[in-house]
């Protein structure tokens, strides 16, 4: 890894590492329900194992402080955060009062902390973009490769997917760090990159599949199948691979992602609402039992279709669940953001000549109190109260409209 010339951003793997290296019996591995955050917890419960700790997994959609107040009100030991929470450090840090140390590691964009219990293992605070060269689950693998040496390099292959779960293999390979993954499980006979047209795709020998058909299952068993916790199916297979009774799964929540997205879409072509820059929709609770990021996978779906306008942003609010499935009922009213761009506008936003999502979205979250967590040029998600979606959709359009006119 040496080759690398980001001295700081190793120095902080290794100062993290000793984080978890003095860590007591037991961790608690927070982590996002899509391919890239099961592949980190994957990973990431490997290096606890590592360390002789006890884990305990928890999946979520979101981090918002509900959550925090509950996985930090009863836990011992260290807490580690992983493939969300960039943001969300300083209120990590403020609810958890010193009680316990804290890790969060995390390819979002990310505020720098000052606390003496939460440590953030970031790529972007080191000017790294994490949106294009390292995936959560690179990172980790990265963390793990410091620690471990050796060891670690048998789990270069879900470096691999988590990158190509999070589309890292947008510009025809990934990139970056996300690269030196790859060659590292290319190198352990672990993938085989097959050229595709435009594209590399990367053969994993374990699964008998490509990065991008399992990276797929992933997240469809973690975002379609979240109430059923079908991200624990997810996990099992990053290790034992996927069986008849976990493919069935698969299908059938496919099958209901299909038929939901259908009737949405035939919905919306009537009913997308228009305002001067942002085109937007509520799903409210249609789209249950699946889990709301899959509003961030319908806005994905239908921002090129005819009857969305080409050179607005497209936002998409969907209900939150009131239970998280490992951590029980949650006394909330929230609705998730889920916002896409049109191609046409993405080229616009790279070139500069429109503000991207990750100054639009902190900012009009701010706005009205919220709390963005995952956000990137062109996509982002944050978390609203309910009943303040229509807040949010103006405070958007104001900051659109004051960089437009202000140039
Ligand atoms: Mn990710």
């Amino acid at each position: 890894m040496e080759e690398y010339l980001n001295k700081e951003f190793f120095e902080w793997v290794d100062c993290v590492a000793g984080i978890l290296k003095d860590a007591e019996k037991q961790a608690t591995i927070v982590y996002h329900n899509d391919a890239d955050g099961i592949c980190s917890s994957a990973i990431l419960s490997r290096v606890c194992e590592y360390f002789g700790l006890k884990t305990e997994l928890i999946c979520i959609e979101k981090v918002n402080p509900d959550i925090i107040e509950i996985i930090h009100a009863d836990r011992d030991g260290i807490i580690i955060y992983t493939d969300l929470a960039g943001l969300a450090a300083e209120a990590i840090d403020r609810i958890n009062a010193g009680r316990g140390k804290v890790i969060i590691i995390d390819h979002h964009p990310a505020k720098e902390i000052e606390s003496d219990s939460v440590f953030v293992l970031n790529p972007e605070l080191s000017g790294i973009s994490g949106d294009i060269f390292v995936s959560a689950s690179t990172l980790n693998y990265i963390f793990f490769r410091a620690i471990a040496g050796d060891e670690a390099e048998k789990c270069a292959y879900l470096a691999v997917v988590g990158s190509v779960g999070d589309y890292h293999d947008r510009y025809g390979g990934v990139l970056g760090f996300d690269r030196f993954a790859l060659n590292e499980a290319m190198r352990m006979k672990q993938v085989k990159i097959m050229i595709d047209g435009m594209k590399e795709r990367y053969y994993i020998d374990f699964f008998g599949e490509y990065a991008d058909v399992v990276a797929e299952r992933l997240t469809t068993l973690g975002a379609v199948g979240y109430e059923e916790k079908g991200y624990q199916l997810g996990l099992k297979a990053c290790f034992e691979g996927f069986n008849g009774a976990t493919m069935e799964i698969v299908k059938r929540l496919e099958r209901i992602r299909e038929e939901k997205f259908e009737k949405m879409v035939e919905f919306l072509k009537t009913n997308l609402k228009q305002e001067k820059h942002v085109q937007w929709f509520h799903i409210g609770d249609s789209f249950s039992p699946m889990g709301v990021k899959v509003v961030g996978e319908f806005c994905e779906l239908i921002k090129d279709m005819t009857f969305v306008d080409d050179s607005k942003y497209l936002i998409g609010f969907q209900s939150m669940p009131k239970v998280v499935p490992d951590l029980g009922e949650i006394d909330w009213n929230v609705v998730k953001m889920s916002g896409r761009v049109p191609t046409p506008l993405e080229r616009k936003i790279f070139k500069g000549e429109a503000p991207g999502l990750d100054y639009l979205v902190p900012k009009a979250s701010e706005i009205v109190g919220a709390f963005a967590d995952a956000t990137h040029k062109i996509a982002a998600a944050t978390i609203v109260d309910g009943g303040k979606e229509e807040e949010f959709i103006e405070a958007f359009e104001r900051l659109v409209e004051n960089e437009v006119s202000g140039g």
